[in-house]
């Protein structure tokens, strides 16, 4: 199916060009919208993180984002491969399939958090489904926080149902599986989203919301605030896993690859300030700190529903649409190291049972670390004792792995393969908005990022 807009035509691909921008716009769109962009934000001040956030997303990480999509279709395999071929092409001696590979341990990585906050949208769903939220104060909203996070074996139990729901939908061929869940997924997601900023706007503190958010405040500016923005900048894209490379593999030469970035680029940013413009107002007017850390969405929004008539109903929808924009996410995740076990003869079933069960394993060390375990011999061994293996693994992942490999595309886009080569795969016309996305994934992009990281090591 499909095959006709793709220029080989035994390698699957989307569709049309809208149920791309669909299904690519879903794997963007995720936990890192929502549950990760208000609580990043929190934790970092406001106003200032935003700020950086923004300039990160333009200028880093979205010409990246467009390069890795780029990269997908021109080498038209899973990341290691499309790599391999790509470095074949431009006559690199450099080990380019490093990068994929490292990309698909990334992948993993995230999902093993990322199947235990899912976890705790879908228990809210239950919750929501059993009349929940209905008249709750904010001691019962945080009760409840507290008693997701303090069992072990719930949150286990949840992260294998998300991930197997996950795997479900990987197994099936691109154009059922990944396709139909997002176009239903999606818009009903963007519908409901909004709806909660009118009511949350209407009942708490949209001012100082906006305020915190947009403001300008006294805070200290360092190399760590920039680590955090690059990295969520990334997270929230999903640049640098090589997911977004294998959507692009499946991607037809009929899509116009530059529109289609700034649709999705648009898309996500809206749901990310959505999200804020949802949960801040909350904040102000009730006793939850905006520093609250990763559990700020769900001691916040339940207050939503504690208040309005049918509040369990709509606390119902909305959790459940958190918990579809986590797996329109998810499956992105799964379906590059799907896609090499594939290359290596593997049925997409097979393959997605096993590696999602080695992201349920390492899910593990997430719920640990939300059930209160920090002192971690290995850990406090290499100096980081202050840290949960959840927090090694989140801030290794998008301050690190993604930036590094953001940094990588840049550099194989914008020095190793040819401007014309590059421009004729887009393809752009040699004008403007060509030479300055160019300019920045030789430039711009490769400096930051280089930037960042010496900042990080010698602050
Ligand atoms: N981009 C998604 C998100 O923001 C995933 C794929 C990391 O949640």
């Amino acid at each position: 199916a499909g095959a006709s807009s793709g220029g080989n035509s035994a390698y699957p691909s989307f569709s049309s060009r809208i149920a791309f921008i669909i299904v690519t716009a879903g794997s963007a769109v995720g936990l890192g919208n929502v549950w990760g962009f208000p609580y990043v934000a929190g934790q970092n001040g406001g106003g200032g993180f935003v700020l950086i956030y923004l300039l990160a997303l333009a200028f880093v990480a979205a010409p990246a984002f467009m390069a890795e999509l780029m990269l997908g279709r021109m080498g038209k395999a899973s990341p290691p491969n499309a790599l391999g071929r790509l470095q074949a092409k431009a006559g690199s001696r450099l080990h380019w399939p490093l990068v994929g590979w490292t990309g698909l341990v990334g992948t993993i990585l995230v999902l093993s958090f990322y199947a235990v906050i899912a976890g705790q949208a879908m228990d809210y769903a239950i919750e929501a489904a059993k009349g929940g939220f209905a008249g709750w104060s904010d001691h019962e909203v945080q009760a409840l926080d507290a008693d997701f996070k303090s069992s072990m074996p719930m949150m286990a139990l949840w992260s294998a149902i998300f991930m197997g729901l996950t795997a479900l939908i990987v197994s099936f061929d691109i154009n059922t599986g990944l396709e139909k869940a997002g176009k239903v997924m999606m818009p009903a997601l963007l519908m409901i989203l909004l709806g909660m900023v009118i009511y949350s706007g209407n009942t708490g503190d949209f001012g100082a919301a906006v305020d915190f958010l947009f403001g300008f405040h006294k805070m200290d500016v360092t190399p760590r605030l920039f680590l955090e923005a690059v990295g969520q900048a990334f997270f929230t894209l999903g640049v640098g896993v090589g997911g977004i490379m294998t959507y692009g593999s499946y991607m037809g030469s009929n899509v116009n690859l530059p529109r289609a970035t700034l649709w999705i680029v648009a898309m996500d940013l809206f749901v990310a300030l959505a999200a804020g413009l949802a949960i801040f107002p909350l904040v102000f007017s009730s006793g939850v700190s905006a520093a609250a850390g990763p559990g700020l969405v769900f001691l916040t929004l339940p207050l939503i529903f504690a208040d309005i008539p049918g509040g369990a109903v709509v606390a119902f929808a909305f959790f459940l649409l958190l918990t579809f924009a986590a797996v329109t996410s998810s499956i992105s995740l799964l379906s590059p190291t799907v896609a090499r076990l594939e290359e290596a003869g593997w049925s997409r079933r097979k393959g997605a049972v096993l590696m999602a069960s080695l992201a349920v394993i390492i899910s593990l060390l997430t719920a640990y670390s939300f059930a209160g375990g920090k002192h971690v011999f290995p850990l406090a061994a290499l100096g980081l004792d202050g840290m949960t293996f959840f927090d090694l693994i989140r801030e290794g992942v998008s301050n690190f792995i993604l930036p590094l490999s953001g940094l990588a595309y840049a550099l194989m886009v914008g020095w190793a393969l040819s401007r014309e080569e590059v421009r004729k795969a887009l393809p752009m016309e040699d004008g403007l908005m060509f030479r300055l996305w160019h300019g920045v994934i030789r430039y711009v992009a490769p400096i930051c990022i280089t930037a960042l990281f010496i900042g990080a090591v010698a602050g």
